[in-house]
């Protein structure tokens, strides 16, 4: 029987378990990357391993979320990044180079190697064929010592593109379609393999913006195979070298296989809260916008941004539309200024932002009150713009373009004809952005500089035999990691400063939580389905294990937020009948007897004080319950 091309990078890479479905598989890791909203906490951590120079082949530290520097914090952990970079064999990405994805793409991305970084968007490198995973900073601290990264062997989701997609529909309306198709809940468990004729008419930025909101679908991963468009791209980039074609057997058996047809498709819209709350875009013509955002680590290419500036060339914005553009690396605004396009987006009445994150993680230009936003990114999660009542729109860049000219959702096919641009042979290559680390010896000598901002991490609590706790919380169904842990300009530098992060956390839902929460001691929160989906930040494990979190009971969990939970040591556990949720209230007191003989069962009854028995289910490794019984992976790893 044939391979996927999934599996062949798995098996390749396969340290130790089986390629069954659903088996825990360790991996060996090629290569890391992080950012800087992340990257504190992972390098901390990565410190306390003691280890002297990372034994990855490649491992990158961006700066691209935390870069507004209201205060000295960002600029501190910037510094803190780039010291620990320096000595620890990490290559450093300045400020200002761009967001991590896009760059990473660019220069360091090969075709079949193994990549984590602590950012859900890490799979957009799946866009060359790489496998590659979004996960918390302890995972990538334990890959940059050498150690595995552990997942759930997935299924495998095929997706069969055909025909070619029209004027003005995009890879955007793609990612849309088949989140239309499956919801964010669709991808859990499984990677999605991008394959079939229609493949060959879609560039390396486009297949990029497909892999990176794979993430929205709770896939574990996306890939594309390597092929001659993949060459080309790496060509272009100076880095024809690392090409490696790739593909899938023929004979391959997928779980499920998905048919798209590229030329049925239409001009697509998520509309707010949620990425999977799709229609066309059609249907919401004349919907007044306020605001258009175009960039982040989905649709900030070279590609994307000439065909911008080619739509809006000659043409100025509507009065009541603040636009804003941010061009994903310095490779891509140095060549947009060298054509003439950044020019062409300035007469148009944009404002040129940074390469960074910036309005995606409510870094900056947050929206009026009950704004309408209409946005290229990937998220549209309540609050994370900035604006607790703006309405954020997911759409491409086209439209975008329409939206800002227009004033209101416009289909972009109104637009007219969609000009021809020209895609250069070669990428302008300028690496000076990217600080290499020191040689071994020099290393040994360095200081690693840290700020006032860098405070403790919280204390591990191994786990009891016995748990009593208070319910602090209930929410509801896709509790995203922006509810438990917010971002956005106020917060998000303070991501190495848990006791000061505590305040705000699941804020979104109850101001109220983290006051109760401290008072309360330990306690459990209770979930619905699809707990922790969205971001990988590991502070939303972190912070509520700050506040005396023990346990979440969940209807069901996102891959990554469930496995950050075990690294902090709480226990993620799910209700055996799903309907018992709607007996806890909250303020209960709740128990747990013989946690550790559940770990092994898979079974736990929890009580609550109402003389309610609520029958539980977990799945452990051998692993994840010793990281449970030490009080998390640091404990556990220190032994
Ligand atoms: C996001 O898009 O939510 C982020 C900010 O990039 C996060 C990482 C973080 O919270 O720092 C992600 O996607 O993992
Ligand atoms: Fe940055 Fe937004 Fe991409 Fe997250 S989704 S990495 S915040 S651009």
């Amino acid at each position: 029987m044939g391979l996927t091309l999934a599996q062949k990078i798995i098996k390749a890479h396969l340290v130790s378990g089986e390629m069954k479905v659903g088996e825990e598989i360790a991996l060996r890791i090629d290569q890391t990357l992080t950012q800087d909203a992340t990257g504190t906490m992972a390098y901390l951590e990565f410190e306390t391993m003691g280890i002297d120079r990372v034994r990855t082949e490649r491992s990158v530290a961006y700066i691209d979320h935390n870069t507004l520097q209201s205060g000295f914090e960002n600029a501190d952990d910037h510094r803190y990044i780039q010291s620990v970079a320096k000595k620890h064999g990490i290559y450093f990405s300045r400020p200002g180079n761009g967001i991590c994805h896009q760059v990473h793409l660019e220069r360091f991305g090969i075709p079949g190697k193994t990549l984590i970084g602590s950012d859900s968007h890490t799979p957009t490198g799946g866009g060359i064929g790489m496998l590659a995973f979004g996960a918390g900073g302890l995972d990538v601290a334990v890959a940059m010592g050498g150690g595995a990264y552990y997942i759930t062997m997935p299924k495998m989701i095929r997706v069969n593109l055909s025909g070619k997609l029209r004027p003005f529909v995009t890879a955007k309306d793609v990612s849309l379609e088949i989140l239309r198709i499956l919801s964010v809940k669709g991808g859990v468990g499984s990677i999605i393999e991008w394959g079939g004729e229609g493949v060959k008419t879609l560039s390396v930025p486009e297949r990029a913006t497909i892999t990176n909101m794979g993430t929205e679908l709770g896939a574990t991963t996306s890939i594309f195979p390597s092929d001659e468009t993949t060459r080309a791209f790496l060509a272009a980039e100076g880095r024809e070298g690392d090409f490696v074609a790739l593909a899938s057997d023929p004979d391959a058996v997928y779980d499920r296989v998905i048919d798209i047809d590229l030329s049925s498709l239409e001009p697509l819209i998520a509309k707010p809260h949620m990425p999977d709350n799709v229609v066309k875009v059609s249907s919401l013509k004349g919907t007044k916008v306020d605001q258009v955002c175009i960039g982040s680590c989905t649709n900030s290419s070279l590609q994307d941004m000439l065909k911008v500036a080619a739509l809006l060339k000659g043409k100025t914005i509507k009065d009541s539309v603040s636009l804003s553009i941010s061009p994903g690396s310095k490779q891509v605004l140095s060549m947009l200024a060298d054509c003439g396009a950044l020019a062409d987006m300035l007469a148009a009445g944009a404002r040129v932002l940074e390469c960074a994150c910036g309005p995606c993680i409510g870094m900056g230009f947050s929206p009026n009150s009950a704004g309408v936003s209409l946005r290229t990114f990937n998220r549209n999660f309540e609050g994370r713009s900035g604006t607790k009542d703006a309405k954020v729109y997911l759409v491409s860049p086209e439209c975008a373009v329409a939206a800002a000219l227009t004033g209101e959702i416009t289909d972009p096919r109104l637009l007219g004809e969609m000009p021809a641009i020209e895609m250069p042979a070669a990428f302008k290559i300028d690496d000076s952005a990217v600080i290499a680390p020191a040689a071994p010896e020099e290393a040994k000598s360095l200081s690693v500089l840290r700020g006032p901002n860098i405070k403790e991490f919280p204390k591990a609590k191994p786990q009891t035999d016995r748990l009593d706790a208070t319910l602090v919380l209930k929410v509801g169904d896709d509790i995203t990691t922006d509810h438990i842990m917010p971002a956005g300009a106020k917060i998000l530098p303070y991501r190495s400063n848990i006791p000061y992060l505590s305040k705000f956390c699941f804020a979104v839902c109850d101001d109220t939580f983290a006051e109760r929460a401290l008072k309360a001691g330990d306690s459990i929160v209770v979930g619905g389905v699809n707990y922790g989906q969205g971001s990988s930040r590991e502070h939303a494990a972190l912070v509520p294990l700050y506040l005396g979190v023990r346990a979440v009971v969940a209807k069901s969990f996102a891959r990554i937020h469930a496995a950050n939970l075990i690294n902090a040591g709480i226990l993620p556990l799910t209700f055996k009948n799903p309907e018992d949720y709607e007996l806890l209230d909250r303020d209960s007191r709740l128990s747990i007897d013989g946690v550790f003989a559940g770990m092994e069962t898979g079974e736990m009854l929890l009580t609550d004080d109402k003389g309610h028995k609520i029958a539980l289910t977990c799945s452990f490794t051998e692993r994840q319950k010793e990281i449970l019984k030490a009080g998390g992976l640091l404990a556990y790893t220190k032994g």
